[in-house]
């Protein structure tokens, strides 16, 4: 199939790893099969790999139907499978058991295997398998699916906005379908592993699913989700000195799925409110996302960086910035809907927890970030060839600055305008800008999690010690210092998922 998950050898597969990290890498392969083996007593049949990510720019847009611009990193989830013939039930262990530990169930009915209740505060780990192990089963229709022996090895941080649970989902949902002998295609995918991570409790987007199918070594990804999902492959710009990305943890860790209420899908649902309100304002009928908004704006000519300025001024024009933000009486009022309408329309199917509703400031951020994407693609089109002739100095540097900007921008609207910062993570971008970063910004979903800056690359070294000194030794004096790689690290674009068949 031409755009299957690929299955390689690990051979193979071990050049998608940065050269200086490979024979750790292959090391690691080897010491989970021989941890499978002592296990479960018989050899893995596979293993399936699926890595986290790092957004570069777009951030609580794609939800939105707005396009995003992550690349993935080479922390990855991997899971070793044997495929039990004779019977149905699924074990998952994880190589860290002291903090996760071992379950099993038997398959008896879609129902029964996703159970997936989350205590306040905390998610069950091995809920993330069963949301790829039902969206497989559901969507290929298996009533009789084969049982399975799984070791789970992860590397991607939980909760820093790396993207540790759609590795996870992806990874399961791919191991799921290999082991079942199901044939399809990475859109189809990824389409699976958005919708089904959605069990988890948190109404999320597409990007991080679709960056950990369709990555590609060295390359970004411009990722559209409307009119449909289109993954584009992009080349950052080649500059002298050449750019980097270095990801630095706040190590204030968010976990998305236990805050979903009062964070993430809240913030949903504002923007649903805003898209509501702005769509009866302008075209005189309620729109269900900001990006129908703007693309009825449009008429359905493509949606330009300028259009979408010109709709961040029109949220000025038209919704007040009120402070303290909308109570549902207010609502009722301003969108002309009773409080049950509200509720039936908004606030049933992921339930909020929450006073007030911001309109004004997610839609702004919304449309302002949509438009820095494009910029920030713009801007990665145009400057893949700059040579290391003067005009190519002078170029890099004017690139440096122009992408930089728009990362620092898109970090202070996500603080001020989309309020997903927190003071840990303010203070690590102020560090990395004062460490020599060009830009910096909060990545993922936020609330804590990782900051990345765009540095040059002759500089990379000099910044990480910078940062460790300025933040790490101060806040986290006791840090050992061999965790310090795992915390602050360089990173290039790094491979999507794959089926590693042998381990030669
Ligand atoms: P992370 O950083 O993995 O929590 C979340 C969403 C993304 C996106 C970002 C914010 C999921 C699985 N992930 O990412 O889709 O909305 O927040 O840009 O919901």
């Amino acid at each position: 199939m031409a755009d299957a998950i690929p299955t390689l050898s690990l051979s193979e597969f071990i050049r998608a790893y940065p050269e200086h990290n490979r024979q750790s890498q292959y090391s690691r392969y080897h010491e989970l099969a021989k941890r499978f083996r002592s296990v479960y007593n018989r050899e893995p049949n596979f293993i399936a790999r699926a890595p986290g990510r790092v957004n570069l720019i777009g951030e609580h847009i794609d939800y939105v139907g707005f396009g995003v611009l992550p690349m993935a990193i080479s922390g990855d989830i991997l899971i070793a499978v044997s495929v039990d013939d004779d019977s149905s039930t699924v074990r998952i262990k994880n190589v860290d058991d002291s903090k996760y530990k071992s379950r099993e169930w038997q398959y008896e009915g879609d129902e029964q295997i996703v159970t997936i209740e989350n205590d306040e505060g905390s998610v069950e780990w091995s809920n993330y398998f069963k949301c790829g192990y039902k969206g497989i089963l559901q969507r290929f229709k298996l009533f009789c699916p084969k049982g399975l022996l799984c070791l789970v090895d992860g590397n991607v941080p939980p909760g820093a906005g790396l993207s540790s649970s759609s590795a996870f989902v992806c990874c399961a949902a791919i191991a799921v379908s290999y082991a079942n002998n199901i044939e399809t295609d990475k859109t189809t995918m990824a389409k699976i592993a958005i919708e089904c991570e959605r069990y988890i409790g948190v109404n999320g987007g597409g990007m991080d699913q679709t960056t950990s199918i369709f990555a590609v070594t060295n390359q970004a990804l411009y990722i559209s989700f409307r009119p449909t999902l289109h993954p584009t492959l992009i080349k950052l710009p080649s500059l002298s000195p050449p750019l980097t990305f270095v990801v630095s943890n706040s190590l204030v860790t968010s976990n998305k799925a236990a805050t979903a209420q009062t964070n993430y899908n809240l913030r949903v649902v504002e923007t649903k409110l805003a898209a509501y309100y702005l769509g009866t304002v302008i075209m005189r009928k309620g729109c269900d996302t900001l990006w129908d908004v703007a693309n009825q704006y449009m008429d359905g000519k493509e949606i330009d960086s300028k259009s979408l300025r010109e709709l961040a001024n029109i949220v000025e024009e038209k919704i007040g910035n009120k402070q303290l933000g909308y109570s549902i009486v207010e609502l009722t009022e301003l969108l002309s809907l009773t409080s049950e309408q509200v509720t039936e329309k908004f606030l049933t199917k992921f339930p909020v927890r929450a006073k007030t509703f911001h309109l004004y400031k997610r839609a702004k951020h919304v449309f302002e970030e949509a438009a820095r994407v494009l910029e920030f693609y713009s801007l990665c089109q145009t400057s893949t060839h700059s040579d290391e002739s003067m005009t190519g100095h002078i170029k890099a540097d004017q690139v440096y600055s122009e992408l930089g900007q728009l990362m620092n921008s898109s970090h202070d609207s996500c603080r001020d305008l989309y309020d997903c910062s927190c003071v840990e993570v303010d203070e690590l971008v102020r560090v990395c800008l004062e460490c020599g970063a060009k830009g910096s910004r909060l990545t993922g979903a936020g609330w804590g999690g990782c900051v990345v800056s765009i540095v040059s690359g002759n500089e990379s070294e000099e910044f990480i010690s910078k940062v460790t000194e300025k933040y790490y030794n101060v806040r986290f004096p006791d840090l050992p210092k061999e965790r310090l790689s795992e915390v602050i690290f360089e990173t290039l674009p790094g491979a999507g998922a794959a089926v590693i068949t042998t381990l030669q």
